[in-house]
């Protein structure tokens, strides 16, 4: 009985357990989970290409792209006037309230009540009903033991009988007598001791089970009250707003945070976390990674409309920590297409050493032509992966690992660079996420998240180097702890 007690309750508290961590499912990842025998695959140490088998396959050849687009751009920033009493009045705040923000295409920003909500009320059903299957199991037990409080006192009855009888029969009966009696003991001391505890016990479960429904129904009743008036969300967005980051900067939005964006007046505003501090701030942040909180296997449409979240509140109410997103590819082509634009790559390594590197001209193309990829004007310390592909590989072998003038392949669309007759041999589905491959990678930000940096083969979903990876700084086996992205109109400084 006692066993099976504790197994009930420890299996109760593993499905609370379980349904309370189960926030919110990935939609869209690689449906593949078929993993490719490794036998057929030549031992090959560095796993950033794909080594050409001559006599069956095609020649990659690199596609010719138009280079960035170049040209005055913005003006120099203005030198700013010398700041004195700066006297800026009350903020408002335009976007406070609704369980999400106004514009929704990017996720869901902090943790919403509802869901919560949702979720309380969930558990609390499954949890209902158990109290009563438990409540049902201890009311069998009590009768049960009334019974035997029947059984026993006719045992006793029938002893005082066969008490009275002893003198006649008294050696006949005598053994009899003894056996009854020790059936007697045996069956009071299990009436006193065992089968109360065991009641106890069940009692004490069925206590703590009622303790925690109520509980989750406080919970419930606060969320209740929470999402009754909708929701405040946790973040303020300030008033100012601009084309893009540098264009907010220059209107004097200093730090680094969430804020509104509209590069043209035909497209709705979005958001965007804005990085105001790094090389002089104006950067728009296009991509992160820092926690593996978000899924990038990701299907074509996600890339284009983009996922994840923009940012989260930490201090104060404003989104000042960004959070792990891809911002989007219709939104990144028209940002780089308003004029020249660089991108900033920055990433750090398990140890917290940084490294970036910078193209002086980045520009994406739009869907029709698969957002392929030009850039220009390399400088940094990571390693020109993206234009020159990996320096462990030579020759062919890392031509073919060159990003710059590829297209834009997800798993569900497969325009990388690697020919192949059968379809699972696709960059996208063995590497992990979108990626302007092309047989395969020298880098691989939106590749899948391993935490602690080393990872090996074995523990790739395809047996290929899938992790977040920047070949020419630490090689196909080695996974990024923080990699970003982000983009500002050109200008010279
Ligand atoms: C390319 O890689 C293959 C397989 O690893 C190797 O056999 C070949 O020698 C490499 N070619 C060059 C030019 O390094
Ligand atoms: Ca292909």
């Amino acid at each position: 009985m006692f066993k099976r007690v504790s197994i009930m309750k420890l299996l109760l508290l593993f499905l609370l357990c379980v349904s309370i961590l189960k926030v919110q499912s990935q939609p869209d990842y690689d449906p593949e989970d078929v993993d490719t025998p490794m036998g057929e695959e030549a031992s090959v140490d560095v796993r950033g290409h794909r080594p050409l088998d001559k006599s069956r396959e095609l020649r990659p050849t690199l596609r010719p792209a138009p280079p960035p687009i170049s040209g005055g751009g913005y003006r120099p920033r203005p030198t700013k006037p010398p700041t004195s009493g700066k006297q800026k009045g009350p903020i408002v705040y335009p976007d406070a309230g609704g369980c999400k923000h106004a514009a929704d295409e990017l996720g869901v920003l902090c943790p919403t009540g509802c869901e919560l909500q949702m979720t309380l009320v969930k558990q609390e059903k499954s949890v209902k009903s158990t109290v009563h299957d438990l409540s049902d199991k201890v009311h069998i037990l009590s009768k049960n033991s009334g019974s035997f409080q029947v059984y026993v006192t006719t045992i006793e009855e029938n002893l005082v009988k066969r008490k009275k009888q002893r003198g006649d029969n008294q050696n006949v009966v005598s053994e009899y007598n003894t056996e009854i009696e020790q059936q007697y003991h045996f069956i009071k001391e299990s009436m006193d001791n065992n089968i109360p505890s065991a009641i106890r016990v069940l009692r004490s479960v069925v206590d703590n089970l009622h303790k925690k429904i109520q509980k989750l129904e406080a919970a419930i009743a606060s969320q209740m009250d929470n999402c009754r008036s909708p929701c405040t969300v946790s973040c303020n967005i300030p008033v100012v707003s601009g084309k893009e980051c540098e264009d907010i900067f220059r209107k004097g939005g200093e730090t680094s945070e969430m804020y509104l964006i509209q590069p043209d007046t035909f497209s709705k505003p979005y958001k965007v976390y804005c990085d105001m501090s790094t090389e002089k701030g104006g950067w728009t942040l296009i991509q992160n990674r820092q926690d593996g909180s978000v899924g990038f296997g990701r299907t074509w449409d996600s890339y284009k409309r983009g996922f994840g979240n923009v940012a989260k509140g930490r201090e104060k109410k404003y989104c000042n920590t960004p959070g792990e997103y891809w911002l989007g590819n219709d939104k990144i082509s028209q940002l780089t297409n308003i004029g020249p634009t660089e991108v900033l790559i920055e990433m750090e390594d398990w140890d917290n050493n940084k490294v970036s590197a910078q193209y002086g001209g980045f520009t994406i193309r739009n869907e029709a032509h698969k957002y392929q990829l030009s850039l220009s004007n390399y400088k940094g310390t990571a390693g020109n992966a993206l234009m020159e592909g990996a320096s462990q590989l030579h020759g062919e072998n890392r031509t073919m690992t060159i990003h710059n003038s590829m297209y834009f392949s997800t798993f569900d669309r497969d325009n990388d660079g690697w020919i192949h007759a059968d379809p699972r041999k696709q960059c996208s589905k063995e590497d992990g996420g979108g990626w302007w491959y092309n047989r395969c990678h020298a880098a691989n930000p939106n590749g899948r998240y391993y935490w602690g940096g080393q990872y090996s083969w074995d523990m790739a979903k395809h047996g290929t180097d899938d992790g977040v990876v920047w070949m020419n700084w630490k090689g196909s086996w080695y996974s990024l702890k923080k990699m970003s992205m982000k983009i500002r109109p050109f200008f010279p400084q």
